[in-house]
């Protein structure tokens, strides 16, 4: 019998690597996406084309304010597994919109785990928490670090991981939480700093973007690679006993380091094209520092990261210049002319 998942947020960048993942382990996966005025498929689409006619992946609309349908899912499917991957992801929104962040993001992780215990409660429950949650705590951080969160993204985190805890305990679920640092790729979303860097660089060197604008780059902050962190994701729910596991690659640079990075790779000035605490980018209450400790993942999961951070500034950075028609040669010879 093959395994059955269903995974919310399936259409983000994390949903669609661990969608991928478990379709190769042979999965059944259903993916619950929300409804919007432009299909947004980018990043499943491939994985739609090979699996979905035979049966394989099952796409369903849910909105996360609307999790009574969930509940009827979860009744009908009776999956082996739930990963709650949706969220309103973007910390320096959540200080625009925390009201609905932590409806999203906090109220629907507590009816979703209401749903599965009520309706089928042998399922595995993971939860994505995050780094974000330790807010002003220094580094390193791991599990039993203070949660000091500083934006309403942080606190609708933190409520979500202790309601996980809840049903863990007082409901003897599997419910478990991830505490993942930051984790990037190609596919992740244009408004985070990382992507945001590589994602203009190609810009400026086709003409279409004049400057990198950004905000506070003295922040640090630990970046692994999607791809490894949705292992350790699948990794956490394998486990005989539910338990909450901080991923992170332990090591953590700022952002001003990661845009010279990125710049020297196509050899371009970074003087003349960054600008730097533009007020539209800075926020009301930072967390200055993150870097984490990943001691127990790597002895109880077995797992490590294997991409570093500069073969992620490469990796990204290559794969907005292709999507941007350049090679990094191509993006070299520009960017002496321009320079
Ligand atoms: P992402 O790319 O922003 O994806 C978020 C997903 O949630 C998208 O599929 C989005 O749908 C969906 N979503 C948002 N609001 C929804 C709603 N009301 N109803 C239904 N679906 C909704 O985020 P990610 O980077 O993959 O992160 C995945 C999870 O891990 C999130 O919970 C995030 O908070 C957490 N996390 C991320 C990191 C990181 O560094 N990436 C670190 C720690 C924890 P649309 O495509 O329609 O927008
Ligand atoms: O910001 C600073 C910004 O938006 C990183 C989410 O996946 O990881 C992510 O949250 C830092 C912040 O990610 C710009 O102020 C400077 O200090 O890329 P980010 P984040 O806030 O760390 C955690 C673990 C999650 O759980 C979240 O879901 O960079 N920064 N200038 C900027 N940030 C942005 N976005 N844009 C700028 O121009």
């Amino acid at each position: 019998m093959k395994k059955k998942a269903i995974i919310t947020g399936i259409t983000g960048q994390d949903g669609s690597y661990l969608a991928e993942l478990l379709l190769k382990k042979n999965y059944q996966v259903h993916g619950l996406l929300r409804r919007t005025s432009f299909l947004n498929l980018d990043r499943i689409q491939h994985i739609i084309n090979k699996y979905e006619s035979g049966g394989q992946l099952t796409l369903h609309y849910i909105d996360m304010i609307d999790t009574s349908s969930i509940s009827s899912l979860v009744k009908k499917i009776k999956p082996n597994e739930f990963y709650n991957l949706a969220a309103m992801s973007h910390v320096g929104i959540s200080f625009y919109t925390g009201e609905a962040t932590l409806n999203i993001n906090a109220v629907a992780t507590y009816r979703i785990l209401d749903a599965i215990t009520k309706n089928y409660n042998k399922c595995k429950f993971y939860q994505a928490s995050s780094s974000e949650m330790f807010g002003i705590t220094p580094p390193p951080q791991n599990e039993n670090s203070l949660f000091n969160p500083q934006s309403p993204y942080g606190i609708s985190k933190v409520a979500a991981f202790y309601t996980t805890r809840y049903f863990r305990q007082a409901h003897k679920m599997f419910a478990a939480n991830g505490i993942l640092f930051n984790h990037e790729s190609p596919r992740r979303g244009i408004n985070f700093v990382t992507r945001k860097i590589t994602y203009t660089v190609a810009r400026i060197l086709i003409g279409k973007e004049k400057k990198l604008v950004l905000g506070n780059v003295n922040i640090k902050r630990d970046w692994g690679h999607a791809e490894d962190y949705v292992l350790a994701i699948w990794k956490i729910l394998q486990q005989k006993n539910p338990d909450d596991f901080v991923i992170a690659t332990e090591m953590n640079h700022t952002i001003w380091e990661f845009v010279q990075e990125v710049f020297k790779i196509v050899g371009l000035n970074v003087k003349k094209y960054v600008e730097t605490n533009n007020p539209k980018f800075l926020r009301p209450a930072e967390v200055p520092s993150l870097k984490g400790d990943s001691s127990k993942a790597k002895k109880i999961l077995k797992w490590k990261p294997r991409y570093t951070f500069k073969d992620i500034a490469r990796i990204m950075l290559e794969s907005d210049l292709k999507s941007h028609g350049l090679n990094i040669k191509e993006a070299r010879l520009i960017a002496k002319k321009i320079n």
